[in-house]
């Protein structure tokens, strides 16, 4: 049968409310790669796998979300979405709303957001507004704009969100024919470690499967759920989850920590050497989803985490073409020859 998406794959297993109207655009359905130079790499003798969520429609896991959100939201009789964004949520929002005939306004921190994202949100055509402020106050401004307006509120403090997103553990589950003894994966506003963590207890009543340690990863200059409070000038390479106060920060806080796992932070270098590494693999993610492994590898190399005989996952969360400026801002630009073929075969074999 042909796949049609999260809401009717998982329909079952979602609570969305009898209104919901199914707006897709067939998200879903990412493949687990499995990397095991990578894992030779971290000392081997274990299994580990990426989730390339970077395959999603528009880029990014947010798909997963945005699909049951919009349905909820177009079934509701919502006419108009807002949301704010570092980027992703953005571009999933502006996707999912114009194909269910939604307006969509999406608020943005100004010079912050990588220029794919941005791109997508324009060529879908939602209505963009640069803030003079970070992610978390250009949130508390959209939170406040749609308890005072028919504005349906997108970000993951909508519980539908959740919903969809959590469809992600069902799909790692189904592949594996089992959970995976670990989940690594990057932290920003927090409501994505907070839907697997209710994905796999929810497959853990209803099929029987484990539950997977969580290993959360933020960005050291954006790691509220790392120093125990609020960051007010968060600082990363990896914009995507430049985030100070994580609007599920307690729930994710209470996730990893049921799960036996933790919430760790990760540097800029350790992200952008896990990107280099990862494509060297063939799977080009933007910065922030490179945190999840390079959380991993931080964690095996100072000796917190044995993975021996383990069966991992680290999610790659949105893919590399949504930031392409990361790269050709260090590359030197590619050498010019002149088209001859002497002088192309004595520079490419000798
Ligand atoms: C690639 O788009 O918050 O912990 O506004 O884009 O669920 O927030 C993006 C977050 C990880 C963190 N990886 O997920 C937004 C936004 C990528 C992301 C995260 C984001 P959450």
């Amino acid at each position: 049968m042909a796949y049609k998406g999260l809401l009717e794959r998982y329909a079952h297993l979602l609570d969305l409310p009898a209104h919901t109207r199914a707006v897709t655009l067939h998200e879903g359905n990412t493949p687990l790669i499995p990397v095991p130079r990578l894992a030779e790499g971290m000392g081997g003798g274990f299994e580990l796998y990426v989730k390339f969520e970077g395959l999603n429609p528009t880029g990014s896991f947010k798909d997963r979300g945005m699909t049951a959100a919009i349905s909820e939201a177009l079934g509701r009789g919502s006419k108009a979405v807002i949301c704010a964004s570092t980027g992703n949520t953005a571009a999933s929002a502006a996707a999912y709303a114009t194909r269910a005939g939604l307006r969509a306004v999406v608020l943005i921190p100004q010079g912050e957001v990588a220029a794919g994202k941005l791109a997508g949100v324009v060529a879908y055509g939602a209505e963009v507004i640069q803030v003079q402020g970070s992610f978390d106050e250009a949130l508390s401004m959209v939170v406040q704009l749609s308890e005072k307006h028919p504005l349906a509120l997108v970000n993951s403090l909508n519980p539908y969100r959740l919903e969809g997103q959590k469809t992600a553990a069902f799909e790692i589950c189904d592949t594996l024919e089992a959970a995976p003894d670990m989940l690594c994966l990057p932290v920003g506003n927090a409501g994505n470690i907070s839907a697997y963590w209710m994905g796999f207890k929810q497959y853990h009543q209803k099929q029987n499967t484990d539950l997977p340690k969580l290993l959360g990863v933020q960005a050291a200059g954006a790691a509220p759920l790392v120093a125990g409070h609020p960051i007010e000038q968060p600082e990363t390479v990896a914009t995507a989850i430049r985030i100070g106060k994580p609007a599920r920060g307690e729930q994710a806080l209470e996730a990893a920590q049921e799960s036996g796992g933790r919430i760790i932070a990760a540097s800029d270098e350790e992200i952008l050497a896990m990107q280099g590494r990862l494509a060297s693999e063939g799977i080009w993610v933007e910065p922030a989803s490179a945190a999840g492994m390079a959380g991993l590898a931080k964690e095996i190399q100072a000796g917190n985490i044995d993975p021996k005989g383990q069966r991992i996952v680290a999610v790659c969360t949105g893919h590399g073409l949504k930031d392409p400026d990361i790269i050709t801002q260090q590359m030197e630009t590619p050498e010019v020859l002149p088209l001859d073929l002497g002088v192309l075969e004595k520079r490419i074999v000798g």
